[in-house]
């Protein structure tokens, strides 16, 4: 039976077949993913095969997940759910990984097929920074993954805060990102972001304290999750106990909440291509005298010439340069 990974809880994944039985699955023990070195071989949001468990033959069948510590004992399975054995994994559009830690080379899949990215942000209580919207704007841009920008709690931004938003959403609407001013609490702007979410697979980003649970409880009638997670806390942690689950959204299409996760962390990019994750510096790039033109101190750089009249925004140009800052560092620790 082929089905979707609609909820992840440590080595359990909770699969929705197409015809829409639930399963608890663990996976194949001798699964093994094509070149990538994560920590977890599949994610929510991906395809799979499922097969109910062999029965023991005289004895245990060798691929029952019973086998795995002798007795069932995950959540779903105490609530009834039928047991299953994930076999295959199918193609993946897309997936999102973030590393385990900045130097590890271990990676932790955070979900798999996502057709967007719902970025929640916040100017205050609590302030997300330019730096962090703009570097997980540059990572989603790699991946090709679009990205809504939310501006969360509007109610409760005092006349500075609310000029503050009209800056950022008119910087980040020049560059096509779709911007939509919200309150979770009070309802504004929730019916555009509805229309925005209607029928697509959407992971749900921000940091910590944003509205990101208080946002699904008022998408997801019925629903209710925890806000201001504890889970939260660990994030900056070695080894995050990551829980994600896919909820379906009454007017069609999901979300994908990952709590504990605030950003796609980094990845590798080449130096000179990370001004292609920029919009407007890939699009004034094109007129650098040297193709492969770093935007640093090149003669005849398009792009420091719009930095320094206002084209280019120096938020964004300073964010990109902590970007290169950051693949130096990497560079120098790494030794590659
Ligand atoms: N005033 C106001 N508070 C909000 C809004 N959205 C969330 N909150 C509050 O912000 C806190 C953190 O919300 P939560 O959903 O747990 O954030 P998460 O960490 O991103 O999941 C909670 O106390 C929420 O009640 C909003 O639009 N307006
Ligand atoms: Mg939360
Ligand atoms: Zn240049």
């Amino acid at each position: 039976m082929i089905g979707t990974i609609i909820k992840n809880t440590g080595s359990w994944y909770v699969v929705r077949t197409d015809d829409g039985q639930l399963f608890s699955c663990k996976v194949k023990g001798n699964f093994r993913l094509r070149g990538i070195r994560s920590t977890n071989p599949v994610a929510v949001g991906d395809r799979v095969e499922v097969r109910p468990p062999q029965p023991p033959v005289g004895g245990e069948g060798k691929d029952a997940p019973n086998d795995v510590g002798g007795r069932l004992h995950s959540e779903e399975e105490q609530e009834g759910l039928r047991v299953g054995l994930i076999t295959e994994i199918l193609d993946r559009k897309n997936y999102i990984i973030r590393r385990a830690t900045n130097l590890s080379k271990q990676s932790h899949i955070l979900a798999a097929n996502v057709d967007q990215v719902l970025l929640l942000v916040t100017i205050a209580h609590p302030e997300t920074s330019l730096t962090f919207v703009d570097r997980f704007l540059a990572v989603a841009e790699a991946y090709r993954i679009p990205v809504i920008l939310v501006f969360n709690k509007t109610d409760l931004y005092d006349a500075s805060e609310l000029q503050q938003l009209h800056e950022w959403m008119n910087l980040y609407q020049s560059l096509d990102y779709p911007c939509v001013p919200c309150s979770a609490l009070s309802g504004e702007g929730i019916e555009q972001i509805s229309d925005l979410l209607r029928d697509r697979m959407t992971l749900l980003s921000g940091n910590s304290g944003v509205g990101k649970s208080t946002l699904l409880n008022t998408l997801v009638p019925g629903l209710e999750v925890r806000t201001e997670e504890i889970s939260e806390a660990h994030d900056t942690g070695q080894h995050t106990t990551t829980f994600s689950q896919m909820f379906d959204l009454p007017t069609g299409g999901s979300l994908i909440d990952t709590p504990g996760i605030k950003g796609f962390g980094t990845f590798d990019i080449e130096r000179e291509e990370l001004g292609h994750y920029f919009r407007e510096i890939f699009s004034i790039g094109q007129q650098c005298r040297f193709q492969d033109c770093t935007h640093t101190h090149e003669p005849h750089c398009a792009v420091l010439e719009a930095v320094a009249d206002g084209r280019i925004s120096q938020s964004r140009f300073t964010s990109y340069l902590g970007m290169l800052e950051d693949k130096d560092e990497d560079r120098y620790r790494k030794g590659y």
